[in-house]
């Protein structure tokens, strides 16, 4: 397999438009027509069978997957959302990727409390129910992980966008405004700083700035419809929209209001990008405009010989929403702009696809996405260029897939 693939070299697989008609590759004599399915001769499972529903069976590869090598042991663990596998832009609770530093911690709610302490006027303590009396909002927001794509800084390795981009999730959450139940408690003058606290072992922290706080963060209960996972913090986590996964505490417990940041191990060792001169960036808290092509990719290639093919994808930025989508089929010599489709909201994914007729040679696929606040999805090398190569986090640059003849995908850079 080769990590490098010349552009010149490739000749482009993609006719200019799609216009031909749909080929379909039913028969007359299909016993999918001809013969009585087993399914429309005999009764089916009643509703006493699975009284919380659980996906077919025939989609018992749709899992979220871990990377061996990159997982010491299974309560420091990491695991990936299959995004090669999704519509839309919501992620099933059962496929939010997991990132815990000591595990799921099993909280019961009866017994958990969130303390509201530090530079306040009264200090004050929360359980769960107390919490759900303070008005309430719906909101749309991905989460993640600044480590997402973290083990391409240096080339092409991992075979699948569920590994290079999965690190990612995206749900709606109910929950408080911060900003609700921190007035209760009454940020003194001197209050600059928020450190919210997990209940796990690992004790997350964080430092946020109050203004971050006061400005959309908030403690969510609920994510799509029904209570938060354990995976994903319950019963309380915090909500930092647009910010780098590791600020959202999960089994959060208390919230310290300070005047300085703490300089908590998650912000120093962690979370920190080494740049090439040797010094390292601190406080690099905004998820930077991003894209990924979900399909075709590694995990989907393509299954017809040629004509028409969906292209799909996934964009989003810590900074808005995103403005535009381009893709290429030729290693990024030529782009067009591909077509968003479904709700548009700020800091939350956002869909696009491209139709084309494919015919049946090699592609290398890429998409740039655009931000409304104009920022451009930057080249790897572009990347490389201020950045380095010895950084784990904030990897946002641009993905390619190198589709085969015969339509199987590989990971790939261009050069
Ligand atoms: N209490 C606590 N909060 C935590 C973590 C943790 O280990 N403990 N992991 C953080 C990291 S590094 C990330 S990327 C996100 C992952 O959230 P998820 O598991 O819902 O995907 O949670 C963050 N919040
Ligand atoms: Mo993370």
């Amino acid at each position: 397999m080769s990590d490098s693939i010349s552009r010149r070299k490739l000749l482009t697989g993609a006719a200019a438009t799609a216009g031909a008609a749909l080929a379909t590759t039913a028969r007359a004599d299909d016993p999918a027509i001809t013969e009585v399915q087993p399914w429309n001769q005999e009764l089916g499972d009643g509703v006493d069978v699975a009284p919380y529903g659980v996906p077919s069976e025939f989609e018992a590869d749709v899992v979220r997957r871990n990377v061996p090598w990159l997982t010491a042991d299974a309560t420091s663990s990491i695991n990936f959302t299959p995004i090669h596998a999704l519509e839309g832009i919501i992620t099933p609770n059962g496929l939010c990727f997991e990132r815990h530093h000591s595990g799921v911690a099993l909280v019961d709610p009866a017994e958990h409390r969130l303390m509201i302490n530090g530079l306040v006027d009264t200090p004050l303590v929360f359980t769960v129910d107390e919490i759900k009396r303070f008005p309430r909002e719906n909101r749309i927001y991905f989460l993640e992980c600044a480590a997402n794509g973290g083990m391409e800084w240096r080339g092409a390795q991992l075979n699948g966008c569920q590994f290079t981009h999965g690190m990612i999730h995206c749900v709606q959450y109910t929950g408080v405004p911060l900003k609700h139940i921190l007035a209760e408690a009454g940020v003194k003058t001197a209050g600059k700083w928020i450190l919210p606290e997990g209940a796990d072992a690992s004790g997350m922290t964080r430092s946020i700035p109050l203004e971050k706080a006061l400005e959309d963060c908030m403690v969510a209960f609920a994510m799509n419809g029904e209570a938060l996972r354990p995976e994903q913090g319950y019963p309380l986590r915090l909500v930092v929209p647009g910010w780098e996964g590791n600020m959202w505490v999960k089994w959060l417990r208390r919230i310290e209001v300070g005047d300085m940041p703490w300089h908590h191990r998650e912000e120093t060792s962690k979370y920190t990008d080494l740049m090439s001169n040797g010094k390292a960036r601190r406080f690099t808290w905004e998820m930077d405009v991003k894209s990924v092509i979900t399909n075709p990719s590694p995990q989907a290639p393509i299954t017809h010989e040629s004509g028409h093919t969906v292209l799909s994808g996934l964009a989003w930025s810590g900074r808005g929403t995103i403005k535009r989508v381009d893709v290429s089929l030729d290693g990024g010599t030529n782009w067009t702009t591909a077509r968003l489709d479904g709700p548009s909201h700020p800091k939350a994914l956002h869909r696009f696809y491209h139709e084309f007729n494919w015919d049946g040679g090699p592609l290398l696929l890429q998409s740039r996405a655009i931000d409304s606040e104009g920022h451009v999805q930057p080249t790897k090398d572009a990347l490389r260029a201020v950045r380095g190569t010895e950084s784990i986090y904030h990897n946002n640059s641009i993905q390619t897939w190198h589709v085969r003849e015969g339509g199987e995908v590989e990971n790939v850079e261009v050069g």
